[in-house]
């Protein structure tokens, strides 16, 4: 049972957490070996703000939805108006602006990275035009994931490669307005599987740094080897003050995507913990984008959103219940199983009834996704939406 304090702690810390919900994550997705289609899949940007609108209206913790540029702005800055208003008409806002530079076939031999100086002034162009898309929408950042690298061992100019990334980055950033950023995301192989070249967060923080001083790194949680340490990442990032978000899923193997903490919520746990010491100790908010960054080939679109959101909540509220002083003199004095029963207590802390508390006086479902099921959304978005098969080829 938790006592007053802890309790206030959970509503502290679920007063102040948000995250966002990305576009993608309602629409048909798959694997190379197939895309299964559901009915009630989002296949229009204003759909997919109506299922956000769901989430966060069930919820009450995802106020933005991010972008992505070709798959929900195909026009670019003319489709701006459109976007604004499915802002306003749904309550919300437009998020993280994502750039396309992995589907179109000019970019087979890369984007920023490729050998051909007219492919790489395309691809310095797409993202130019997104980070003036979100200066357009006010969306803060600008996130930058290159599918770039190679199959095969001596096809391609790994310095060289790093040298056109910098250039380019450095161009790109001298578009970044003061209240802008761009968010550099790392990913260690796929669809490169030979190199890729921001494959982990060392390249990502040095290429960051040669952009500018508006540039940060972004974790995708999906991006690591199997046995990486990922909240260490974290938490050098915070020491260099480089951390600027997250994609948050869960995987078993490699970059699954799946739904989070759905094979490993401690390790989501520590890295909530991390960050909230890194604030216990500093007395600064981490400023960090919480994102998502799923695909849901099987599972209910919508409810596996909003599973996430819920698990992500429970898990952001137990890192908050770690006892901070008597953690830090345990490590102090190497007392190691106190120290570490200080994260497995908060862990083992069950904070479900004390976050429907918070809903409930936040005037939110007790119960988001028993109230997303009693609503009859999906029936309605099902007969809708039915009956039309969007055999689009592309990802999303
Ligand atoms: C790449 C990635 C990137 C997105 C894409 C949908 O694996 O994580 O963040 O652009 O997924
Ligand atoms: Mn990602």
């Amino acid at each position: 049972m938790m006592n007053a304090s802890q309790t206030e702690r959970v509503a502290q810390a679920l007063d102040s957490f948000r995250i966002e919900l990305p576009s993608w994550g309602f629409a048909n997705t798959g694997t190379r070996f197939g895309k299964f289609l559901q009915p009630a899949a989002a296949l229009t940007i204003e759909e997919k703000f109506a299922d956000a609108a769901e989430v966060h209206r069930t919820t009450g913790v995802c106020p933005t939805l991010a972008l992505h540029v070709l798959w929900d702005l195909p026009n670019g800055l003319s489709d701006v108006p459109r976007i604004v208003s499915l802002a306003g008409e749904h309550g919300i806002r437009p998020g993280s602006i994502n750039p396309n530079l992995f589907e179109d076939q000019i970019y087979k031999f890369g984007s920023f990275g490729n050998p051909d100086a007219s492919i790489r002034a395309k691809a310095l162009q797409h993202t130019r035009d997104s980070v003036a898309i979100a200066g357009a929408l006010r969306s803060r950042d600008t996130v930058l994931w290159f599918a770039d690298g190679s199959n095969y061992p001596g096809t391609a100019n790994i310095r060289q490669r790093k040298q056109w990334f910098e250039e380019n980055l450095r161009a790109l950033h001298a578009d970044v307005r003061a209240d802008q950023r761009l968010l550099v995301e790392y990913k260690p192989f796929e669809p490169a599987f030979y190199h890729t070249d921001i494959a982990d967060w060392g390249m990502a923080l040095t290429l960051a740094r040669a952009a500018g001083p508006q540039a940060r790194v972004l974790v995708d949680t999906g991006h690591h080897y199997q046995s990486q340490n990922i909240e260490q990442i974290v938490a050098w990032l915070l020491s260099e003050d480089m951390l600027g978000g997250f994609h948050f899923n869960d995987r078993r193997y490699a970059d699954d995507d799946l739904t989070l903490g759905s094979i490993d919520p401690y390790q989501v746990f520590r890295i909530f913990h991390e960050i909230q010491h890194f604030e216990w100790e500093s007395g600064t908010r981490a400023d960090i984008a919480y994102m998502i960054d799923q695909s849901h080939n099987l599972k209910g679109k919508i409810e596996a959103m909003i599973q996430t959101v819920v698990h992500a909540q429970e898990l952001y509220a137990k890192a908050a219940l770690v006892d901070r002083p008597r953690l830090a003199s345990a490590q102090q004095r190497c007392e190691l199983v106190d120290a570490e029963s200080t994260l497995q207590d908060a862990f083992s802390t069950d904070v479900r009834p004390a976050i429907a508390e918070w809903r409930r006086a936040k005037r939110l479902p007790a119960d988001p996704l028993e109230a997303f099921r009693a609503s009859g959304y999906l029936d309605r978005i099902t007969a809708r939406r039915g009956g039309r098969v969007s055999a689009s080829s592309s990802y999303a």
